[in-house]
């Protein structure tokens, strides 16, 4: 075929997918048709003839990865998905319907070729460096160039509008990912029209600025708008040749084009066309007007030319990997535990020898959590991660490590970088964190965490979200866990954020109260059978050891809650997690003295509890015991459910104060005369 007839061909074939785009959203009576048109041809190309990838096996580890970061665009990713035989003509004509692959925005886990959610303006741009990290640090780790892939992301000005982005991009430039590319779909047109009115700062020079190679194509040509898919494609040529950057190449395009009333306006971008529009966008393309759904066979099996392609990109890596198995057999042997989420043999001992060293000295569980992220490290190669800006705060450095980075890059204290280096430094770049560690949770087999003060989860919050939506096991640890850090003041003392963090669905909320239920909490966070992430909730201050029994923390604490005390009799239950079941124990034992048998119940992770059976949580909890308190230094919220209507709680619901750390705690209530109060009180109204 020759090079006129095969753009013919595409040019055809793009026109045919914005048909189908106008009529999935016609049918589906709303969705985003606008830049979903627009882009096709970028997206076309980018399946067509750039991206690594068989839809024979979307699984393929070898394959380049693509993100559609502009989520509302969905339709450009599926109706480029049923082209190269990953979905069907009937999942086109699903679009926004329940239970369908086409869900308006795409989703991950539901439609093969979907590497990630994406909606959240903003996030998928972010979590695609997390890919690019995840393939440069995996190669490393088993050292071989069969892991490392591109990754592609196509924009709109919403997500270069979003905060989250500049953050992630400026560490990508810092990191000098040469593997990630990312394509602006620059139309100037957002929800509330021109992006003028948003949007003025020259964003080629931007990214320029963060140390990425940029470039620009114009659809807009002085002879009038051409979707010039072949400057695109040299682009992208060009581009790939540029290997010690990311890259940044801006498409000008005109939204919706060329439906008649509706191209270059904002009309266009979160609403059907309207019938009119879509046939005058059919005869403008050259389509049949009074047909809806049309597929070209001849056109469908040209876009389907790239399933030899991938096929063939897939089998050759086949046998450069099974070549690779045989050379490496322990990096082989990594690999498959890696891909099989298997842990290594040596992790519970690990884990077991930790906890022999533990003495009853009182620690603060962030240390405690630093020891066992270091014994964990010691026995897993494919677990790394960092902070942003507070390893030392956050205990999360892997001793002997180097940090992770380009050759040629590290700095007098952290030494020379390595793609292979363990330790991440995110800077202060909290909502970036969370994009980059999914994104590298779902870019490889590598296990990682991301450390902050559980004040600054905020921050990142959408990103825990996204990881929950996804069901993907980030791990995600917040230290300076309430008022009880001090006088860094009430911006840092964390109130309401564990009860909001536990609304959140498919996310476990993990708070230890010592250090021995801080290493079981770290062995059940990998242990635990869901893919879902966790929260991992230290303290700032040290803990007493509450070393009454090793083998009931051990037994109770992957159930969520158990009982640290007490028996048949038990007249109040009193409940609490983390630097607080000390206090519980101590009211307890106060509560005895006056004669009152007071059960003492650690609950470290509601979730788990949650999920167990009710005989169990009968017997933890059970209902005849109506006199309750639960004890927490943060908001009441998330007890409410567990101490019923006689029951009371020791809780804060004010922001905190400046003092010390014990000050705050004393002034604001959490004090075991404050807690025998409320078992009393509540002993009344049973
Ligand atoms: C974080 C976030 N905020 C708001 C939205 C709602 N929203 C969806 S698309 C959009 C406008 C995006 O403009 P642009 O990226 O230029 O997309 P285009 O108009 O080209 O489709 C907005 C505000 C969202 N999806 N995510």
């Amino acid at each position: 075929m020759d090079e006129l007839k095969k753009s013919d061909l595409d040019e055809k074939t793009i026109a045919m997918s914005k048909g189908l785009i106008a009529d999935a959203v016609q049918k589906a009576g709303s969705g985003h048709p606008g830049s979903a048109i627009s882009m096709t041809p970028i997206v076309y190309a980018l399946y067509r003839y750039v991206l690594r990838h068989d839809p024979l096996d979307p699984k393929w580890e070898g394959r380049d990865r693509f993100i559609l970061s502009s989520g509302h665009a969905s339709l450009a990713q599926y109706v480029q998905l049923f082209l190269a035989g990953y979905l069907t003509l009937d999942d086109i004509k699903g679009y926004r319907t329940m239970y369908s692959k086409t869900p308006g925005h795409p989703e991950y886990g539901l439609t093969e070729g979907v590497e990630m959610t994406t909606g959240p303006l903003g996030q998928g741009i972010s979590t695609a460096v997390g890919f690019a990290f995840a393939s440069r640090f995996e190669s490393a780790l088993l050292e071989s160039g069969l892991f490392s892939h591109e990754v592609w992301t196509l924009c709109g000005e919403g997500d270069i509008e979003e905060g989250v982005s500049s953050e992630a991009s400026s560490l990508a430039g810092t990191q000098k990912l040469g593997n990630l590319f990312v394509v602006f779909d620059s139309n100037r047109i957002q929800i509330e029209g021109d992006a003028s009115i948003t949007l003025t700062e020259d964003v080629l020079e931007r990214y320029k600025s963060y140390g990425w190679y940029t470039d620009r194509v114009s659809f807009n040509a002085p002879s009038g708008y051409k979707e010039d898919v072949q400057a695109f494609l040299s682009a992208v040529e060009k581009a790939r040749g540029v290997k010690d950057r990311p890259h940044f190449i801006q498409v000008d395009t005109v939204i919706a084009w060329p439906t008649p009333g509706k191209m270059g306006s904002e009309k266009s971008h979160g609403a059907p066309l309207g019938e009119e529009a879509v046939r005058g966008l059919k005869e403008e393309l050259g389509l049949d007007k009074d047909k809806k759904f049309q597929v070209d066979p001849d056109l469908l099996a040209h876009a389907r030319e790239s399933i030899k392609r991938g096929e063939e990109a897939r089998k050759k890596w086949e046998k450069e990997f099974e070549a690779w198995e045989e050379e490496n057999p322990d990096k082989a042997r990594l690999h498959k535990r890696m891909k099989e989420r298997l842990l290594p043999e040596g992790f519970d001992k690990a884990i077991d020898e930790l906890e022999a060293t533990l003495s009853s000295d009182p620690l603060p569980t962030r240390v405690s959590s630093g020891k066992a992220i270091n014994a964990i490290a010691g026995a897993m190669p494919e677990f790394w991660g960092g902070s942003a800006d507070l390893a030392g705060s956050n205990n999360t450095l892997i001793e002997g490590a180097a940090s992770f980075g380009p050759k040629g890059s590290g700095t007098k204290q952290w030494g020379e970088c390595a793609p292979g280096g363990r330790i991440i430094h995110f800077g202060v770049r909290e909502f970036a964190m969370g994009a980059i560690t999914n994104g590298i949770l779902l870019g490889s087999s590598t296990r990682c965490f991301g450390a902050t003060f559980l004040q600054f989860v905020d921050y990142e919050r959408a990103a825990v979200r996204l990881s929950a939506l996804m069901d993907i096991p980030n791990i995600f640890i917040l230290t300076h866990d309430s008022v009880a850090l001090g006088e860094d003041g009430p911006t840092h003392q964390p109130v309401e954020h564990l009860s909001s963090l536990r609304a959140m669905p498919n996310l476990d909320v993990v708070r230890p109260c010592d250090a021995f239920e801080t290493c079981e909490a770290w062995r059940q966070i990998f242990k635990k059978k869901e893919a879902s992430p966790s929260a991992l909730i230290l303290t700032r201050q040290k803990v007493p050891s509450l070393l009454l029994s090793r083998q009931k923390a051990r037994e109770g604490l992957p159930k969520g809650a158990y009982v640290l005390k007490g028996g048949e009799e038990d007249e109040v239950i009193l409940m609490a997690s983390g630097s607080e079941v000390s206090l519980i124990l101590d009211a307890g034992t106060e509560l005895e003295k006056m004669g009152i048998r007071a059960r003492v119940v650690s609950v470290p992770c509601m979730e788990w509890f949650d999920r167990q059976p009710l005989s169990y949580r009968e017997k933890v909890l059970p209902k005849a015991i109506r006199a309750r308190v639960a004890v927490e230094a943060a908001s009441p919220m998330s007890w409410y459910k567990y101490v019923g209507l006689s029951g009371n709680t020791v809780c804060i619901d004010r922001f905190g104060l400046q003092g010390s750390g014990s000050e705050n705690m004393k002034a604001l209530g959490m004090t075991v005369e404050n807690v025998v109060e409320k078992a009393l009180e509540s002993l009344k109204e049973e």
